[in-house]
């Protein structure tokens, strides 16, 4: 068993039923010119999410512990994105429309796909979801059943949408979850904030917080005894 000193207290998992989910690293979140920017938001606040994420990943790849990526990604005739979704406040490009990464958040387009740095490899499961939380309308459940996965290491954007979303929809089917605090961020620092809170109170009410750090360190004890 590995035991990281997280939030709200320490978390102890086996590493043969570990996966890390990786959420919407996308372009279209995290560049300019994207569905974040076009939303009015800040994309540069995201930008810190690159590093620790890219961290993990090579921590879960170089134990060969699975990952599974998402994108929040549309079909290109739009069947699965209900107009309650597109027409959602006042952008200047909406789901669909042509913008400077191609159409945004479509599927196969230059803005869906995922950050260089954190771009899926060989034998990594890709999952493309049209809604904040992986599990609603995805191959999600039967991807974590074939694994046999009981806890769930989570990072990737934004914290208080889709990443909270699908930590919610974890826990509801019975998994552990634990957020990487330095490879999330929101476009709204106090959202973030309130997010690791939210998620740790009431004794782990959602799940767990803990640093990159924390989890490698704790990998490392173990692995090294
Ligand atoms: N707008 C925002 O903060 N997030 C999203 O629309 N999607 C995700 O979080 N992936």
């Amino acid at each position: 068993m590995i035991t990281v000193p997280a939030l709200p207290f320490d978390l102890s998992f086996d590493p043969k039923t570990v996966a890390l989910i990786v959420i919407d690293m996308q372009r279209d979140f995290i560049e300019p010119g994207g569905f974040g920017e076009t939303l009015g938001n800040d994309v540069s606040l995201l930008a810190p999410a690159v590093e620790a994420t890219k961290g993990l990943l090579a921590l879960f790849r170089a134990h060969g512990w699975p990952v599974i990526h998402t994108r929040e990604a549309h079909r290109p005739d739009l069947s699965d994105c209900p107009e309650a979704k597109r027409t959602r406040g006042a952008p200047h490009l909406r789901i669909g429309d042509e913008g400077p990464m191609g159409r945004v958040l479509i599927r196969g387009e230059p803005g869906c796909q995922i950050v260089a740095a954190c771009a899926p490899v060989e034998g990594e499961f890709v999952v493309d979801k049209p809604g904040k939380g992986a599990f609603y309308a995805t191959e999600l459940t039967s991807i974590l059943a074939d694994l046999g996965t009981r806890t769930l290491v989570f990072a990737g954007v934004t914290t208080e949408v889709c990443v909270q979303t699908t930590m919610r929809e974890a826990n509801d089917r019975g998994f552990e979850c634990l957020l990487i605090e330095d490879a999330t961020e929101s476009y709204f620092p106090a959202f973030k904030a309130a997010t690791l809170d939210m998620i740790r109170a009431q004794g782990a009410i959602v799940g767990w917080t803990a640093p990159l750090a924390a989890l490698s360190a704790a990998v490392s004890r173990e692995t090294a005894a």
